[in-house]
């Protein structure tokens, strides 16, 4: 778009409109800055302007900096100049905000005197999502507004208010019909002149409700969730400037500390998350205009823990879903489940009452697959065996009509044999949920080899209907995320036989930031998947345990005891069970360090997703990045394994990796990407 068209000033009757139009998002980028400084002098040099309308084109108001300009040498004027400029005018300013006044658009917002808003927009301060602060006055105007407890929530949480919210909070002045904008901002000036309101800035509005109690009890408040990450409390250390500093000495701290922040390797990291989510929506070679396959109505087999979840996905997406069951009792179990599911998020006023009676409105509980005939999609999420998955899609390529997508929800298993008992491999594609599938964002869509453009597209596009972040696989065994998981679990059995204990490897994994470690999450999944009484053979500590009736949280006890809120503590059974099998092994236990912990969990994946890139199962590294930060909790301010190798530096990784392969064998290997990076003194994020 040329920059001329950026940017227009009209007059309307003695009221200045000056309308943006730079898609996609208005993102404040250099020229729309040089734009809008331009069109601002001009209108301020107009002695027919009495009052300015600021308004933008498009699906949103001003949606942030230009994140795509972060990491280059500023142009001027720069964001926190300009805004300064607009703060100064000489006539009133009125903001017409739709869609989403995210970050520095906001933040344009709050230098205008006065602020008018369509029901549906909503207003907020991501930045600390991307490891920021708001960095161009966020901190010292917002709070002058709306007080500091809820500017607080807001810094620290990203989470952007609906208009009606702002409205009540003062952040908005009024309220413009949905598609009345232009009109009533226009109005809105024009009443301000003819009442001679005055230039109310925010800047010269005292901050309410700034107690030394407010911050140190946000802070305990918020201590769990904020744990590891470095922009919350910077954010609330702004806020806390702008109660106590004079306003120019509050902006100061602010600039500097949002430059700490932009220089940091965490906000490095999550900006990195923040495009790589978007980056893993574009599948190389398939065209945008790629044939989508409508999808109307979902159909999914197995209403336990994974198929209901699955369902509300969809059904919370307004769509129809037809559940089946072999038995009326597991229907019902798991009817009920989504209900009580759906109840609970009511309870926390994350969705109404109604939409509650709405969701379940949608829910076609049968027992015969014949019921599937009409659905567009269906999604099994049965036992994880390949003859059951086989037999099951050769029934469903009978049933389904011609055209309907069958998916898997396997998490391991080879798609490309599953689709061969089918007539329409080509229609054929996992759709990977992580459990909670109704919580989790992440979705691995598994490509088979016969999969059909139109249906990988729909399957896209499908996922961000349902708000998944969607990375494709190609076909392995455990695609992405399970494959290098796989490499943490051994080394973790392995680091407990030679000298550590679960708790010391759950610590350092936790530690690292992620939500908890291995040993903790097999108690949680369950120690007995897949393991059999009959069958045991009491050769692994597992098998131990299971054949102890210590079966995870479900038997309130597996590697550790639970008490009745199960809260987790060491066992010395376990222990007792641990050396006993090191000596039955002949393993001579050491002492073990947490780095080497560590590096033997963290690692062995790095090296695996090499390998996962090199085969081309995952188009990108950071896909790779995106599987592990959306699927299992990866700390997003270490932008996910493949960033983290960059980080710590390949050929670090590689001398490790080296390191114990001399002493642990081949498991440890360096893969052949991974040595020609490091060689070459590259990193992943150079591919
Ligand atoms: N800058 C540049 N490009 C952006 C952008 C931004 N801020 N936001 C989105 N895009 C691109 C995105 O890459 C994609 O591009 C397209 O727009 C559609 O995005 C000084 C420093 C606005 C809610 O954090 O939350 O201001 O792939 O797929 O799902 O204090 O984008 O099409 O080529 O996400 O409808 C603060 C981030 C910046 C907002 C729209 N602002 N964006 O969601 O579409 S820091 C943000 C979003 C800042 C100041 C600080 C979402 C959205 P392409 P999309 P969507």
């Amino acid at each position: 778009m040329s920059e001329q068209n950026i940017i227009s000033l009209t007059v309307d009757g003695g009221v200045a409109v000056i309308r943006v139009n730079s898609p996609p998002v208005n993102a404040l980028s250099f020229a729309v800055r040089q734009g809008l400084w331009q069109a601002f002098e001009n209108a301020f040099a107009d002695d027919g302007v009495e009052a300015i309308v600021l308004i933008c084109e498009g699906r949103t108001f001003f949606a942030g900096a230009d994140i795509s300009e972060f990491g280059k040498p500023m142009q001027e004027p720069s964001l926190v100049d300009l805004l300064a400029m607009i703060e100064g005018a000489p006539k009133a300013v009125i903001a017409a905000i739709h869609g989403t006044a995210l970050g520095g658009g906001l933040e344009t917002a709050l230098v205008c005197h006065y602020r008018v808003a369509v029901p549906s927009a909503k207003l907020g301060l991501p930045e600390v999502k991307l490891g920021l602060l708001p960095g161009a006055g966020g901190t010292q105007r917002l709070p002058r507004l709306i007080g500091a407890a809820m500017a607080l929530e807001m810094v620290t949480s990203g989470s952007p208010i609906g208009a009606k919210t702002a409205l009540d909070a003062g952040l908005i002045d009024e309220l413009a019909p949905a598609n009345g904008l232009r009109e009533a901002a226009i109005a809105f000036a024009r009443k301000i002149v003819s009442e001679k309101r005055p230039l109310r800035r925010a800047r010269d509005l005292p901050v309410e409700g700034a107690t030394p109690e407010l911050f140190s009890e946000f802070r305990k408040a918020k201590a769990r969730k904020f744990r590891g990450f470095a922009a919350p409390e910077t954010n609330i250390q702004a806020i806390e400037a702008a109660s106590s500093l004079p306003f120019d000495e509050g902006m100061k701290l602010e600039r500097r500390l949002f430059e700490e922040l932009r220089a940091g390797t965490q906000s490095k990291a999550q900006r990195h998350i923040f495009f790589a989510e978007r980056e893993a929506g574009k599948i190389p070679g398939l065209q945008r205009d790629a044939e989508i396959r409508p999808v109307g109505k979902v159909g999914v087999i197995g209403a336990g823990t994974m198929g209901g979840g699955i369902a509300m996905n969809f059904l919370s997406a307004g769509i129809p879903v037809t559940i089946v069951e072999m038995q009326q009792e597991a229907l019902d179990r798991g009817v009920a489940t989504i209900r009580k599911n759906y109840e609970n998020s009511a309870k926390r006023g994350r969705i109404t009452a109604e939409a509650v009676d709405a969701n379940m409105a949608l829910l076609n509980p049968v027992l015969d697959l014949e019921a599937l005939a009409g659905c567009d999609l269906v999604i099994e999420a049965v036992y994880e065996n390949m003859d059951v998955k086989r037999d099951l899609f050769g029934k469903l390529d009978t049933i389904c009509k011609p055209g309907a997508i069958l998916a898997s929800n396997t998490s391991y298993l080879d798609l490309d044999e599953i689709a061969a008992a089918t007539s329409r491999p080509e229609s054929v594609i996992g759709l990977h949920f992580f459990s909670p599938a109704n919580v989790m964002r992440l979705l691995e869509v598994v490509r088979g080899a016969k999969t059909d453009a139109s249906v990988l597209a729909t399957a896209m596009k499908l996922a961000k209907t349902i708000g998944k972040v969607a990375v494709v696989s190609g076909v392995c065994h455990g695609f992405i995320g399970n494959r290098m998981l796989a490499q943490r679990r051994r080394e973790a059995d392995r680091l407990i036989l030679e000298g550590a204990m679960p708790w010391d490897v759950d610590r350092v994994i936790y530690d690292f930031g992620m939500p908890m470690g291995p040993f903790q999450i097999s108690d949680l999944a369950g120690l007995d998947l897949g393991w059999s009484k009959e069958s045991s053979k009491g050769e692994t500590i597992r098998e131990r345990l299971c054949e102890m009736d210590r079966r995870g949280q479900k038997t309130g006890a597996g590697f550790y005891d639970y008490d009745e809120k199960r809260r987790p503590t060491p066992s010395p059974l376990v222990e007792q069970v641990i050396l006993e099998m090191s000596a039955r092994q002949s393993i001579e236990r050491r002492a073990i360090d947490d780095e080497e912990i560590l590096e033997r969990c963290v690692y062995p994946m790095i090296n695996e997703g090499a390998k996962i890139l090199d085969e081309g199962i995952a188009f990108r590294a950071s896909d790779i990045d995106v599987v592990w930060v959306n699927g299992y909790g990866w700390p997003v301010y270490r932008g996910g394994p493949m960033l983290y190798g960059d980080t710590v530096g390949l050929a670090h990784v590689r001398d490790r990796l080296s390191h114990y392969a001399s002493i642990h064998g081949a498991d440890f290997l360096p893969s052949e990407l991974l040595c020609r990076l490091a060689d070459e003194g590259k990193g992943f994020g150079n591919l």
